[in-house]
């Protein structure tokens, strides 16, 4: 048996959470309404499209094709201008441990999340090379809670769905791995994440004895 692991990106590996929340929040305000941190909690680990879908419904606002195109890519524009500056201090704690403790052990690893800027943050974070393979925004037509992403990512790896680890920290993330039959980890919320399999707030909660469990049970 091969273990295979698969990180999201927003919420576990960088918090981009709050660029995305600037951009929506600007594009809002130049539509005219308030947009809160509360309710860009519902976009965590959705599609740029539906996240516009979302926030348009919120304001009221009613949009033809072209105008939601204008605005799709306004927001990523300013998204891009947001995080233009990260580095490696915004990884979130703990995760190298885990990441270096995955690649002693010659455990693949890969990226699967909705974004489609995934492959230059990990770039601007550094943290690029420790990944086998990315699938994102770019490589899937059906968004999590749809299993896709995360089925092409053990696909690309070479390990069977049911060998798979994935650390989510989204709702529709965590169902996309319960509906792929891999092992759930949430990272956040218990409460919110209570479809996960096991439950962590962090990495600094997760031990490599943890690890060392998950890649031999
Ligand atoms: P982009 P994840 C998701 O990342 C974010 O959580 C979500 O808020 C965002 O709308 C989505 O990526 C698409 O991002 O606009 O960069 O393509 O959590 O799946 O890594
Ligand atoms: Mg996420």
């Amino acid at each position: 048996m091969k273990r295979g692991f698969i990180f999201d990106l927003d919420g576990v590996i960088v918090d981009t959470a709050k660029y995305h929340y600037l951009a929506w929040r600007k594009l809002a305000n130049e539509l005219g309404f308030e947009f809160t941190k509360e309710q860009n909690e519902l976009f965590k680990g959705v599609s740029r499209k539906r996240c516009l879908e979302i926030l348009l419904d919120i304001g009221k606002v009613e949009a033809t094709q072209d105008q939601f195109d204008t605005w799709m890519v306004e927001k990523n524009v300013d998204y891009l201008a947001y995080i233009k500056n990260m580095d490696e201090s915004e990884i979130l704690p703990d995760v190298p441990k885990v990441l270096d403790f995955l690649k002693e052990n010659n455990i693949p690893i890969a990226l699967g999340s909705a974004s489609k800027n995934a492959h230059p943050i990990l770039e601007k974070v550094n943290l690029l090379h420790y990944f086998d393979t990315i699938v994102d925004g770019n490589n899937v037509t059906k968004a999590k809670p749809d299993p896709e992403v995360f089925l092409l990512a053990a696909k690309q790896l070479g390990v069977s769905s049911i060998d798979c680890v994935v650390f989510e920290d989204a709702v529709a993330g965590v169902e996309a791995a319960n509906a792929a039959k891999m092992i759930s980890i949430g990272v956040g919320d218990e409460i919110v994440l209570s479809k996960a399999q096991f439950n962590f707030k962090d990495f600094t909660e997760i031990s490599t004895d943890f690890i060392k469990y998950l890649m031999k049970n």
